[in-house]
């Protein structure tokens, strides 16, 4: 006899920050709630990315959770920018507090998710052998949660220990004595370089890419230091919710081309001294749009590496050139350049020494073998689409997710993929995501997502998809936004360019996430425009559903 199978509200896949807001807000919304997470236990990718160095690049007052004042108010952050651990902790906290753990299944990963169309339900399999049912599915998948892999003949055959930054051992493993190579200069493997130099007999950085490196100014914090965010968090909060980057920092209007030399050199000192991830990018209006501009913040940047790397073939291996400053994201670190002063740090440029394929004993170049104890790979991630693509996933009439997106991923405002409803995707493509501060970029998808089944469930509406035409609009008006700025000069992970075989489009909203946020706001303020909602009518009992186009076809994301 088959079993019946229990019906949820939501299933949530994953429990970082955004699938535990997602638990939270859908709870007290009065919805139930399952929740799986395939690590064993809370963080996401806080969870995986233990690696040596793991650290947030924005200050904890802004990456960290807005929906409790007491929260707020009662977490003791240690540092400027916290560690994976304490990071790991907080939501730790989280989960207990708010008591998010009874919801969670923990080792179980989500394999499958089958669209029934005559139900509106989705039919969740998971690795554990089971099935459930659910109203929506909210996968809270995170943008960067599925590690590329090198794409390096020979990897397998390597004899030492070999780790992915973004799979990092629970167990952590011991340095001390061994020679280790780095491959990957991205914000993962500057990371691991800072931290690693000194700490090991000799460490290899194998960098394919020059990337901009500005300090971190990374500090202890004081208990004064936390009472004055403390008694400006309420003010701090409203401002991020209305800027770019979903930070208290409003961006310049005034051009650098417009400035004196002397007063373009004292703002970029002062971004220098005083940085943090944006400061550059917010010394002048034009810094992301502008060539010139750039190349001025570029150059000056340049200039700090020419002063603190002291070999000169070194200094000059790692200034970046080939893409404008910003349009890959830019790596923080306080010691990241003077490490390369180290007689037991060396660099391969691969550009000029390309690694032939690894061997049992390290890594062979074009000019001969380096032998190696351990290797990291710091090689990224199959950003966006990755983590969803990887779920079996087939929405109306059967069609796969992944074969949607094979020509480049499509969503209407980053939420919702025409032909799967019911699914909402939280930070996903099409949305400010990774280009705005992520934690109020979630907040504000999973408030989204909340209020609008809160409003489905007092309309009986029982299926909610995206408008092909929206859809389309939205992601032209995507593209066009991109195509004002700098940034499809990088082959950077946010146009797909570091996977290979993989469709090349640019997948963040780059519009701010100020500008996304009332746009959100309007568009469910109007009845969710764009939208195509289903209300159920079933008088008899009977599947007497009537499609009730509640939203018009045709009605555009528009431009914001
Ligand atoms: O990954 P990446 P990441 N052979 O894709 C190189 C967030 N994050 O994990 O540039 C040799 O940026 C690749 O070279 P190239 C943050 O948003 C935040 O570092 O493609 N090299 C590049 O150098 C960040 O942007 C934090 O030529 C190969 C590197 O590997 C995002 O995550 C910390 C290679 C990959 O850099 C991703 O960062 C960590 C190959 N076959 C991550 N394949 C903080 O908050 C790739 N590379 C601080």
């Amino acid at each position: 006899m088959s079993q019946e199978v229990k019906i949820v509200d939501a299933v949530v896949i994953g429990a970082g920050f955004a699938g535990l807001y997602a638990i939270k807000r859908l709870r007290d919304a009065g919805f139930s709630v399952q929740a799986f997470e395939a690590g064993d236990g809370i963080g996401g990718t806080w969870y995986w990315n233990h690696y040596p160095g793991a650290r947030v690049d924005l200050e904890c007052w802004d990456y960290s959770y807005s929906f409790s004042s007491e929260l707020q108010d009662e977490w003791e952050w240690s540092q400027r920018y916290p560690s994976a651990q304490e990071l790991m902790a907080y939501l730790e906290h989280v989960a207990d507090r708010f008591k998010l753990r009874q919801q969670i299944q923990f080792n179980t990963r989500v394999e499958a998710a089958e669209f029934i169309e005559a139900d509106n339900l989705w039919l969740v399999r998971t690795s554990d052998g089971k099935t459930r049912k659910a109203r929506f599915l909210v996968p809270a998948t995170g943008g960067l949660s599925v590690p590329k892999p090198p794409e390096i003949p020979g990897i397998e055959t390597f004899r030492g220990e070999a780790y992915h930054t973004g799979r990092w051992p629970r167990q952590e493993p011991t340095y001390e004595g061994k020679r280790i190579g780095v491959i990957g200069t991205g914000s993962s493997g500057v990371q691991v370089v800072h931290s690693l130099a000194g700490k090991c007999k000799h460490l290899t950085v194998f960098q394919r890419t020059a990337v901009f490196v500005v300090p971190a100014k990374n500090h202890p914090l004081t208990p004064e230091m936390r009472q004055r965010a403390r008694a400006t968090y309420a003010e701090r909060r409203s401002l991020s919710r209305i800027t770019r980057f979903g930070i208290p920092a409003p961006m310049a209007n005034e051009s650098a081309l417009d400035a004196t030399p002397e007063e373009r050199r004292a703002k970029f000192e002062n971004a220098w001294i005083n940085s943090q991830l944006l400061g550059f990018r917010q010394c002048y209006g034009d810094i992301l749009a502008n060539d010139e501009s750039n190349e001025m913040v570029a150059e000056f940047i340049r200039s700090k590496i020419r002063e603190i790397v002291k070999d000169p073939e070194t200094s000059r291996k790692l200034l970046p050139y080939g893409f404008p400053f910003g349009t890959k994201r830019p790596c923080l670190s306080d010691t990241y350049y003077s490490v390369f002063n180290r007689d037991d740090v060396s660099l391969v440029d691969l550009k000029s020494t390309p690694i032939v394929r690894i061997v049992p004993k390290g890594v062979e170049t074009s000019e001969g073998l380096i032998e190696l104890d351990m290797l990291i790979y710091a090689t990224g991630y199959d950003a966006f689409t990755g983590a969803l693509s990887h779920i079996d996933v087939r929405g109306v009439g059967g069609r796969k997710l992944s074969d949607k997106w094979a020509a480049g991923a499509k969503t209407y405002l980053g939420l919702v993929a025409q032909g799967f409803p019911n699914l909402f995707t939280v930070t996903g493509p099409g949305s400010p995501g990774p280009l705005a501060n992520m934690a109020m970029s979630i907040e504000q998808h999973v408030d989204w997502i909340a209020d609008c089944m809160t409003y489905l469930r007092a309309n009986r509406i029982t299926r909610i998809d995206a408008d092909k035409g929206a859809e389309e609009n939205w992601m032209q008006h995507v593209q066009d936004v991109v195509s004002r700025t700098l940034y499809e000069k990088a082959n950077s992970w946010y146009r797909g360019a570091n996977v290979p075989g993989k469709p090349q489009l640019f997948l963040p909203y780059l519009g701010g996430h100020g500008n996304y946020r009332k746009k959100c706001e309007e568009v469910a303020a109007a009845g969710y425009l764009g939208f195509v909602l289903t209300r159920e009518t079933t008088a008899t009992g009977m599947a007497d559903k009537a499609a009730s186009r509640i939203a018009a076809a045709g009605l555009a994301g528009g431009a914001v």
